[in-house]
């Protein structure tokens, strides 16, 4: 089999969802935004899709990196081809990010999985067949009845248990809410929280990601207090130290990291620095199912557990097929948006949620998108 095309279409669809100036993901009314899809293409007519921002898939990357990388090559070399990319990664002035070697990533693998009839979890090696999830909040808001205070999240908090959700986390208020970042009212809301759902539900907070030291370990000694599962990015994560000093001076796990650049080789450090309890992956993070994969059997072969960031079909595939993670990241969350509605250019989510908190795997042939094409083709830009 050879690579005989890469295409990527453009289309339009309605989002409920808005980005503030931090680039945290808030409720907003609904208005048309921009998506692609990434299609490669084979000689014998196979075909791998995964969907992406457009800027990630934007014609001068997939012309100048993707193709010169991928263009007759073999679609079942995908760790040649990941190589491949991430070495192009240094000579292309931060244009070539991580972010572009996912959807590449995710849509070979998608390719095997259709091309072979089965879901990606199963040609990786499955370990379970469902997933529980815990619910992501977004980060808190002014919006009156949103998460805009403690009761919000108190009140929030129990409708995601009664909607199933077996753990929560919370993104508490970051800039530019006029009056965050706040350390104590992160452990307001974090205690009204514990407060709503007792104390058999495990919760985590991900905190504001620019806290000074002392900011974050008077934080995270209230969590312990609240017995919190993990504390996640209170501080700048480019300092390994001082996640190692931190983790050294709490007992609560921390986990991370999340947005430190570095695929596996920073994962490494974290560890060797013991700047993380639990470490942490996600495919658009670090470039993809195959690098997140190295990084799950890197926290293995040292008896820690990695947890997934992000929702979508490729994190639940790694949640799928590790025996050292519990959750999946659904969200995320909001009171004003329902995460249950189906998107437009999908027939089903890829991430369905029962009512006992589980996340099935699909069974279909691919990553587990089931794609809506005639959507996107009638709505191409
Ligand atoms: O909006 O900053 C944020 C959140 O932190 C989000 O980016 C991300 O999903 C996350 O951190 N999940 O754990
Ligand atoms: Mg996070």
């Amino acid at each position: 089999m050879k690579i005989t095309d890469i295409s990527v279409r453009v289309f339009t669809h309605s989002s409920r969802e808005v980005k503030d100036s931090d680039g945290h993901t808030h409720p907003g009314d609904p208005h048309p935004v921009r998506q692609a899809l990434l299609t490669i293409t084979t000689d014998d007519a196979s075909q791998g899709h995964c969907l992406a921002p457009t800027e990630v898939v934007r014609p001068f990357l997939i012309d100048r990196f993707v193709k010169v990388v991928l263009m007759g090559q073999d679609p079942f070399d995908r760790e040649k081809l990941w190589q491949g990319l991430a070495h192009w990664q240094r000579g292309s002035g931060a244009m070539l990010t991580d972010r572009t070697l996912a959807i590449v990533d995710l849509a070979l693998w998608d390719l095997a999985g259709r091309k072979l009839g089965v879901p990606v979890y199963k040609l990786i090696g499955a370990y379970r067949d469902k997933v529980p999830a815990y619910g992501s909040t977004m980060c808190g808001d002014e919006l009156p009845g949103g998460l805009a205070t403690p009761e919000d999240y108190h009140n929030y908090a129990k409708w995601l248990i009664e909607r199933g959700y077996k753990a929560i986390k919370l993104h508490t208020w970051m800039k530019p809410v006029s009056w965050a970042p706040d350390p104590k009212m992160d452990v307001k809301a974090c205690a009204a929280v514990r407060a709503a759902v007792g104390p058999d539900i495990p919760i985590m907070l991900d905190a504001y990601h620019g806290y000074s030291r002392s900011e974050a370990l008077w934080l995270g000694q209230q969590l312990q207090k609240l017995e919190f599962a993990w504390y996640e990015e209170p501080m700048n994560e480019a300092s390994i130290s001082s996640y190692a000093w931190l983790a050294a001076n709490l007992d609560i796990p921390v986990i991370g990291p999340e947005t430190a650049d570095g695929k596996h080789h920073t994962r490494a450090e974290w560890i060797k620095a013991g700047a993380c309890d639990i470490t942490r992956t996600g495919v658009h993070d670090v470039g993809g199912i195959t690098p997140s994969l190295k990084i799950i059997h890197l926290a293995e072969s040292f008896g820690m557990d990695c947890e997934i960031h992000g929702n979508g079909v490729g994190n639940l595939t790694l949640c799928a097929v590790q025996k050292n993670g519990r959750w999946y990241e659904r969200g995320l969350l909001h009171p004003f948006i329902n995460y249950d509605d189906v998107p437009e250019y999908l027939n089903a989510r890829g991430d369905a949620m029962d009512a006992d908190g589980f996340v099935h795997l699909s069974q279909a042939p691919g990553l587990g998108d089931d794609i809506n094409f005639d959507y996107v083709n009638s709505h191409l830009v």
